[in-house]
């Protein structure tokens, strides 16, 4: 039987988040692994799905096949339609939105431009310090500010997990990947503890396959080449 969800997705920061939340909200899904060596993401069949050529989509077969794209908009769909992960009150529906807006907008570029420059323009003979100490500054800013709201609190928006928590996890636990110091972020440092203390995200840090390199572990050197040549 067909199931609902179908994920179209990479093990990468932003393909990783809606893989944390099915697999947290123990929801059957199908899976197609996007190749990006062969530019699968950039096929036509597929950016007929999303036309930013990009992944992650959603197509939800319980829902006439209704295609969403952009992880932020994922999670969002996906909490609404198994009623998880999202405080239901209107306020704290609010901070939700912040906070999301937040990992979207500020987090997800700035680290994602401190891994390219650093990871892939560098190792392909574009270094540029200017760029890279902008990114880094700006994503160690960022990673201050998340600390500050994590004070006293074991989740984002506060006593309960969300899917705050879900988008802003991947990208603030491959710091090591990114080069961004969480020297000092004491309750940033909690956070990602607690999170990495969930056997969901275990689970899904190893779908569609496992990157440990982005978690400062594994062979660091063959993993930024085999990035780099990814992008060429
Ligand atoms: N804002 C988009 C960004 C998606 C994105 O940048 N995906 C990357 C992987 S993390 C990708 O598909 N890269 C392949 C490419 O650039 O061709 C989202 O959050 O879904």
């Amino acid at each position: 039987m067909t199931k609902d969800i179908h994920l179209y997705t990479a093990s990468t920061m932003n393909g990783w988040k809606p893989v944390i939340f099915l697999e947290e909200a123990e929801v059957p899904y199908d899976l197609t692994h996007i190749q990006f060596s062969k530019k699968e993401q950039k096929s036509e069949w597929y950016m007929k799905l999303n036309p930013n050529g990009r992944i992650p989509t959603i197509v939800d077969h319980g829902n006439n096949g209704f295609v969403v794209f952009e992880s932020g908009a994922i999670l969002w769909y996906l909490a609404e339609k198994y009623q998880r992960f999202l405080p239901q009150d209107s306020d704290t529906r609010s901070q939700a939105l912040q906070w999301l807006m937040f990992q979207m907008s500020g987090i997800g570029p700035m680290m994602g431009q401190a891994m390219y420059f650093q990871r892939i323009a560098s190792p392909q003979g574009h270094h540029d310090d200017y760029a890279i100490e902008r990114y880094v500054g700006e994503s160690r800013r960022l990673l201050e500010v998340l600390n500050k709201q994590l004070i006293g609190k074991p989740y984002i928006l506060g006593a309960d997990y969300s899917i705050v928590d879900m988008a802003m996890y991947p990208y603030v636990r491959s710091y090591y990947w990114a080069k961004v110091s969480v020297e000092g972020l004491e309750s940033l440092q909690a956070w990602m503890d607690r999170l990495d203390d969930r056997p969901a995200i275990q689970r899904a840090l190893e779908i569609p396959k496992p990157f440990p390199e982005f978690f400062g572990k594994g062979d660091i050197e063959a993993a930024q080449a085999a990035n780099s040549n990814r992008f060429r």
